[in-house]
């Protein structure tokens, strides 16, 4: 590289090492004029028990089944699964058009038995219990022999389409490993095999030593913004040591991952002060009966939000057609987020 480049002001691309894919960021964008609305903070408050609600304990789901009187995390079958554990094997090969048959199942874990909390707003023995049903059934799940990969997520907020402000989220188990984690895993088998190293392990450490994008930490974990974020405030939360599974953390580490849970869901909530929407899951190595020595999980957000409470960002236009971009940098969007407090907003507002 002959010059420097202005990372603060000039159009530039990004790489993103674990998808070996790139995104423009265009800082000098920000100075633009903006004329859209902020709100003021709404106080949204939910009962602690809502008998229309089809998560709530005690009530009818829309499948016809009944839910306990859950006192903690309570998982079930999902009733509209995506995937079925019957699915034939078949397969679909002629010229251009290919199918695979997929079999699979579908599960939905409701984090509380209380309808008005969301992570932010539980305490950590309830957010440890949520990280260690995350675990048994990883573990459970894996241990069958058409599931090859798991992946535990939230999907939060109506703008991201979730059905039902009860705290829950899903688990899809199934038999092909789906691209997002198979294209990672294949950039961190690259790396190991040319490194010798993890790369995730040293994407962490090096982090940690520039200090620009991280936004917190405890023992166990750090949450960042990533150098190749794509939205506003995409994070990760990353363990400091490698570790390719969730079941692979000792007792501490579990709670510290409650911890961390729990801290980066009070900084986005406290962001503009609202239940911050996101997609979130975690990233971990196949249940396939392999070693994966190249895998490091971590945790993924992806909030919708670009500047205020309502005002979202669209991947559209030159995103859709050419790749993603960004005006603000991951720089700038983790001093935001490091700026937030850890004190839930609603706490303090007296709700
Ligand atoms: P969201 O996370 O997108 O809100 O989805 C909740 C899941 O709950 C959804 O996948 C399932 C839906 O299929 N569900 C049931 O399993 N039973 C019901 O009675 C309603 C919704
Ligand atoms: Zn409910």
């Amino acid at each position: 590289m002959a010059d420097q480049i202005d990372l603060k002001e000039q159009p530039h691309r990004r790489y993103n090492p674990l998808t070996n894919e790139w995104i423009k960021v265009s800082p000098h964008r920000t100075k633009r004029p903006w004329n859209g609305q902020v709100e003021k903070a709404m106080l949204d408050k939910k009962p602690a028990f809502d008998p229309g609600c089809y998560l709530c304990p005690g009530n009818e789901r829309a499948g016809g089944h009944t839910n306990p009187d859950y006192t903690e995390t309570f998982v079930f079958e999902n009733d509209f699964a995506a995937l079925l554990k019957e699915t034939p094997p078949g397969e679909l090969k002629d010229g251009l058009f290919q199918a695979k048959s997929e079999r699979g199942l579908c599960k939905v874990i409701c984090f509380s038995p209380r309808h008005d909390l969301t992570i932010s707003l539980m305490e950590i023995p309830q957010i440890t219990d949520v990280v260690k049903t995350w675990q048994k059934e990883y573990e459970d799940l894996g241990k069958l022999e058409y599931i090859n990969h798991i992946q535990i997520f939230e999907n939060r907020g109506s703008v991201m389409g979730c059905s039902n402000p009860h705290p829950h989220g899903q688990i899809w188990a199934e038999e092909l490993i789906p691209d997002i984690p198979a294209k990672e895993q294949m950039n961190q088998k690259d790396y190991m095999i040319e490194k010798g190293t993890s790369l995730l392990t040293d994407y962490v450490r090096s982090e940690l030593e520039k200090k620009e994008r991280i936004i917190f930490e405890n023992d166990s974990f750090v949450a960042l913004v990533p150098f190749w974020a794509v939205w506003p405030y995409e994070t990760m939360i990353l363990p400091k040591r490698q570790m390719r599974n969730i079941c692979k953390m000792n007792d501490k580490e579990t709670r510290d991952m409650a911890d961390a849970l729990k801290r980066m869901g009070t900084r986005f909530d406290n962001l503009f002060q609202t239940s911050f929407p996101y997609s979130m899951g975690i990233h971990q190595a196949p249940t396939d009966g392999e070693d994966h020595d190249e895998w490091h999980f971590h945790i993924h957000y992806y909030p919708p939000l670009l500047r205020s409470a309502t005002v979202k960002k669209f991947m559209v236009g030159y995103e859709m057609l050419g790749m993603p971009q960004r005006d603000i940098t991951a720089e700038g969007s983790a001093a935001s987020l490091r700026d937030c407090s850890e004190e839930h907003y609603t706490l303090t507002l007296g709700a």
